[in-house]
């Protein structure tokens, strides 16, 4: 079979002659029905470019779609690993014809315990190649209907200040060009800096929605503005008051009470994984746009991969059980971004400590997921 031939409408639409129940009241028959609708044009483009670029493959293959060389989507096990695959941006100076750019921050020296982040986007875009751009679920295929870059990595150094210099411009450089960043860190710490750069590119106040075990509030920690602290300096930026922070999933024997004075103080919004369990993913997520959007224009997101129990994403700097399950996790992640987002940052991948992959696995999903539901809201997307 080649590589379009599942758009077929053959699918038998309704056997409930011999079933008890309506099939077409499921998710799943109407996912395969969605997918029959989506584009194929930007696929099979890529499969001409392959061809072109690439060879054509030998004479015994049979599927001429195949190129000799691997320059497209396929297989996912070989090729240079950009996010999903997706073209590599040398010149940055571009990044305005796309939706969506993608970096890396490559950058551990803000992590009060174990160090490795700084491998994490090479971790998350590695495993990145074993997922296509089509979501059954969700009825959505990036590939088609989002333009999507990776722009690399950004310059960092063996300083903080400096390094955090570096990423603000960075991200307010995409941002300034009408393209969403997506930012893989890192430790925490660069939430600072990210969330800096975006707030200068928002006429008018910014809201953070958290996701994390620990606050991350505190002014500094051994006298550094490191990963514990990003949210004490993102919320004096005049823009983005701390009313509209929200913290979910924040608990256990990691939170330093430094942090604790300063969310009370300020005010922000903190949500235990007590309250999702009370309250409900729904309801959380409801609250939690709530809080993000009110008076302000824009939302950014950032998601510290450790807010999900440690047993699923072992490879981070500090691990903490008790958290989110992964299908929580993402189910509030696409919840929130049902309204937008404006940037989103996902921290804290430490590959050494990762098994099978599922830390950056998960990391990977985490960006995917937001990407698709701000397609299937119309919140982006037609560069
Ligand atoms: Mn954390």
């Amino acid at each position: 079979m080649g590589f379009f031939d599942s758009h077929g409408l053959n699918y038998k639409k309704n056997n409930s002659d011999t079933t008890s129940f309506n099939r077409e009241d499921l998710h799943g028959i109407q996912a395969a029905f969605k997918e029959a609708t989506l584009p194929t044009a930007r696929g099979e483009e890529e499969i001409r470019n392959s061809l072109k670029n690439g060879l054509e493959a030998a004479e015994s293959i049979e599927d001429r779609t195949i190129s000799c060389f691997s320059r497209g989507e396929l297989p996912h096990y070989a090729g240079i690993n950009t996010f999903l695959k997706m073209p590599y941006l040398e010149d940055v100076n571009r990044v305005g014809e796309y939706d969506v750019a993608v970096m890396g921050v490559p950058f551990d020296i803000g992590t009060t315990y174990r160090s490795g982040t700084r491998f994490g986007p090479q971790a998350i875009r590695r495993i990145s190649a074993l997922y296509q751009t089509y979501n059954y679920e969700m009825g959505v295929d990036l590939r088609e209907q989002l333009k999507i870059c990776d722009v690399g990595d950004v310059f960092t150094i063996a300083n903080i200040e400096k390094s955090f210099d570096q990423i603000s411009k960075a991200v307010s450089h995409v941002m300034s060009q009408g393209t969403m960043p997506v930012i893989l860190g890192g430790d925490h710490a660069i939430g600072y800096p990210c969330l800096r750069g975006v707030a200068e590119n928002v006429d008018g106040n910014i809201g953070i929605i958290h996701l994390d075990r620990h606050a991350d509030i505190q002014e500094k920690d051994m006298d550094e503005r490191m990963h514990t602290t990003p949210w004490f300096h993102a919320t004096n930026i005049k823009n983005a008051p701390a009313v509209n922070l929200v913290q979910i999933g924040i608990g256990g024997w990691q939170v330093p009470r430094p942090g604790v004075k300063v969310a009370r103080e300020r005010g922000t919004t903190i949500m235990t994984i007590n309250d999702v369990e009370n309250l409900g993913i729904d309801k959380i997520a409801e609250m939690a746009l709530e809080v993000a959007w009110k008076g302000a224009k824009a939302v950014y997101l950032s998601f510290d991969i450790d807010s999900v129990d440690c047993g699923f994403v072992p490879g981070t700097g500090w691990p903490e059980p008790g958290g989110f399950l992964p299908r929580e996790a993402l189910k509030l992640l696409q919840l929130v971004a049902k309204e937008g987002i404006a940037a989103m940052e996902v921290v804290e991948v430490a590959p050494a400590y990762d098994i099978s992959d599922t830390t950056a696995l998960l990391a990977t999903r985490a960006v995917l997921d937001v990407l698709a539901t701000m397609v299937n809201n119309g919140k982006i997307g037609g560069k």
